[in-house]
């Protein structure tokens, strides 16, 4: 992705009137720029565009960053002004979003007067919304890795081994099929500690009777990937079978509607309301999804708050989850791409009800 060939951008550079836009966040720095390091600032131009690091960074961004590469001495925000102001910039955007009121303060201060900020936040969001092919490959890659990495443990989940076990387990495992890192803190909740929606893998021992939940991903290219699945050790309860066979109705709903055009807020009011006349709407607190890409968590939010609709290209989660105190949880969650006639799953471990026999 060039910078201007990005269509977000070119619309913020007219709607704004601006002349520049100074990136600080890494993940906007790697879509635009092309590099993969960890400390740099990339100021894009409507005519040029430049990248500033230092010396740790400077061959690396040499060979990855399509514009000019600068280096920084000392002081890197003194750097940065001095292209501001050598550029003639007089208007220049800011993602407010990522930039601290210390560092942007510090900033002002070096650039003075002669120049016009405008703080971005909500137009900056969409930039990564609707994803490439190049994307939609590593994206495919990672979540395929997820695939793999589950069925190889698989035969782990018996009484007795530990939640902790498990996402060792996995995490080694997918980074043997080459998962650069591990998407987040691996949740493996099993018995009542399902019913903790961000219940990371414990040393707690699985039993027999238990739901066990496990949510985890891994990372391809710099794409996550982000699945969900619970599983029954042996025979579970009624209840909870009963809690499951909602949250995969809710879950199967939701995809059922998914196509270009439709509001998110809708989308995410399909799972909510099958939840709800069932009876459980007050045990499912979170919102439905989010989008997924170079981060976990990035725009669009899949929520009943949301204001937008989807697109083709977006790529989103879709987790319905049923959460009682000291009973147990229930979610289920895949990771599609939203396409010009619906929608395709990236994510294919089944979901479906699974026992596991003892
Ligand atoms: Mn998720």
């Amino acid at each position: 992705m060039s910078e201007l060939e990005n269509r977000c951008l070119r619309e913020i550079f007219v709607a704004q009137k601006l002349d520049a836009i100074l990136i600080f966040g890494l993940p906007n720095i790697r879509y635009l720029s092309g590099f993969t390091g960890t400390d740099g600032v990339f100021l894009v131009g409507q005519t040029k565009s430049s990248f500033l690091t230092d010396s740790r960074y400077i061959s690396q961004a040499q060979k990855q960053v399509r514009a000019d590469v600068i280096q920084c001495y000392k002081n890197k925000l003194k750097a940065v002004a001095d292209e501001l102001l050598s550029n003639g910039y007089k208007r220049v955007g800011l993602d407010a979003e990522v930039v601290s009121v210390a560092l942007f303060e510090e900033l002002k201060a070096l650039v003075g007067d002669s120049l016009e900020w405008c703080l971005l936040s909500k137009q900056l969001q969409p930039l990564r919304g609707v994803k490439t092919k190049d994307e939609l490959v590593s994206l495919q890659a990672a979540a395929d890795l997820n695939f793999k990495a589950f069925q190889s443990v698989l035969p782990m989940f018996r009484p007795g081994v530990t939640e902790l076990e498990i996402a060792q387990e996995l995490e080694f495992s997918l980074k043997r099929l080459g998962g650069e890192a591990n998407a987040f803190d691996f949740i493996v909740a099993s018995g009542v500690r399902g019913a903790l929606p961000h219940g990371v893998a414990s040393a707690k021992q699985l039993q027999s009777g238990e739901l066990v939940t496990i949510d985890f991903g891994t990372i391809v290219n710099g794409y996550h990937s982000d699945e969900t699945v619970t599983l029954a050790i042996g025979n579970v309860d009624r209840n909870l079978r009963q809690i499951f066979d909602i949250v995969l109705e809710a879950h199967d709903s939701a995809l059922e509607v998914i196509r270009p055009g439709l509001q998110i807020s809708e989308l995410d009011a399909v799972a909510r309301e099958i939840i709800a006349h069932r009876g459980y709407g007050e045990y499912f607190g979170h919102g439905l999804g989010h989008g997924v890409g170079l981060e976990i968590h990035e725009y669009p939010a899949v929520s009943s708050r949301s204001d937008q609709c989807l697109v083709a290209g977006m790529v989103i989660t879709i987790e319905p989850g049923i959460y009682i105190s000291d009973t147990g949880g229930v979610r289920i969650e895949d990771t599609i791409v939203v396409t010009e006639e619906g929608y395709e799953k990236l994510t294919s471990i089944p979901k479906q009800f699974k026992q596991i026999n003892l």
